[in-house]
């Protein structure tokens, strides 16, 4: 079916989770849904409010805007607006921003019948952003433990929480997580590799099939997880690379303040050693 004919074909009214169809309708390419509508609102007011920041900030350097979280000193509390209540803003609207997002995604599958794995996915990297900026400051009593939106001042916050905990490669999760991100590059450039070799061959031969995919693995190694596996093996890889991430943030502080790398010396006092 032509890519028209079967847009046409599915561009179907209803599966809407809120506002019936009240949205219910396409802007060009785009579906809107009540959610496109919150979507897009967070995001300019997320957005109005990262220039008007700017704006009272004291550059205009792309690299060096900055919008703080409040000082420890404010706790839980709500902050004034310079002093880091426009971070507190920003957060809300940037969680109405990605909610709304992975909300309009389920709606798209409804409307489809196609499962809910992407929304699913797009849920974890949201569980690893909360899980920064809402959960971990929530458990240790203040939303200054959040991290600064800038593009350098985030990597200012990444390095000095990581040496904070004497250094963060010997956090036990990190290093599962960082496992999970480097095992999930390693896949699909197995598999886009492996597609690409077996359907964009060279001028004049001819298109091969998924067999020769399978036998290509079956001969190096002895076992081809088939197409389907690899598609359910590079979501898993994924998943637990945005999970064991928002493990290793959420272990530091709440739950362990000494340095990663002295926690490796408790395997000298197990009781084995007596
Ligand atoms: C390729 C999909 C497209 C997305 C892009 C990002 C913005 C930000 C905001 C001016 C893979 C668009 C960026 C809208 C503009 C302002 C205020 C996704 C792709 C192109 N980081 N981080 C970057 C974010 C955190 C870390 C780059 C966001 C944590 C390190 C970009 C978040 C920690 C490095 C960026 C976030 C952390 C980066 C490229 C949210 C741990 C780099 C991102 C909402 C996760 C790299 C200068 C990319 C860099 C980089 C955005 C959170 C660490 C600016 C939106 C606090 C170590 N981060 N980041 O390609 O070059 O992602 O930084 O949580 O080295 Mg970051
Ligand atoms: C949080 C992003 C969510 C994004 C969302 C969407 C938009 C729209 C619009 C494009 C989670 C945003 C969308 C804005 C864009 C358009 C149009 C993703 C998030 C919702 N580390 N480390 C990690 C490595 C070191 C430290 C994670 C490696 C040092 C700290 C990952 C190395 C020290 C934290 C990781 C290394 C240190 C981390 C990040 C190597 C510093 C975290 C991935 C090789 C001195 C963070 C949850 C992630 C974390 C984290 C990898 C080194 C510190 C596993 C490979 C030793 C403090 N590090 N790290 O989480 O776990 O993505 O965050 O050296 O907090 Mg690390």
């Amino acid at each position: 079916m032509a890519l028209l004919s079967f847009e046409r074909k599915y561009r179907v009214q209803g599966g809407t989770l809120i506002g019936g169809d009240l949205f219910d309708f396409w802007v060009g390419p785009f579906y809107v849904g009540f959610f496109g509508v919150t979507s897009a609102f967070f995001a300019v007011l997320g957005t109005a409010f990262i220039f008007y920041g700017a704006a009272i900030g004291d550059t205009w350097n792309p690299w060096l805007i900055s919008i703080d979280p409040p000082d420890l000193s404010y706790g839980l509390s709500l902050a004034p607006m310079t002093e880091g209540g426009l971070w507190q803003i920003i957060t809300i609207c940037a969680h109405g921003a990605f909610i709304s997002w992975a909300l309009r995604e389920v709606e798209i599958c409804r409307k489809l019948g196609i499962g809910y794995h992407v929304p699913i996915a797009f849920s974890f990297a949201i569980l690893a952003y909360s899980t920064l900026v809402v959960f971990r400051p929530l458990l240790m009593g203040a939303w200054g433990h959040g991290f600064p939106y800038g593009i350098m001042s985030h990597l200012d916050w990444v390095s000095n929480i990581g040496y904070q905990y004497g250094n963060f490669h010997y956090n036990p999760a990190h290093m599962v997580a960082i496992t999970f991100f480097f095992t999930t590059t390693f896949a699909l450039a197995l598999h886009g590799g492996a597609i690409l070799s077996a359907v964009n061959p060279g001028r004049g031969e001819k298109v091969k099939d998924p067999e020769h995919e399978n036998a290509f693995f079956r001969d190096l190694m002895g076992y081809s997880i088939g197409p389907l596996g690899i598609h359910r093996l590079g979501l898993f890889l994924a998943l637990n690379a945005g999970l064991w991430s928002a493990i290793c943030i959420i272990i530091s502080g709440p739950l362990y303040e000494g340095s990663w790398i002295e926690w490796w010396d408790g395997w000298k006092n197990l009781p084995i050693w007596n």
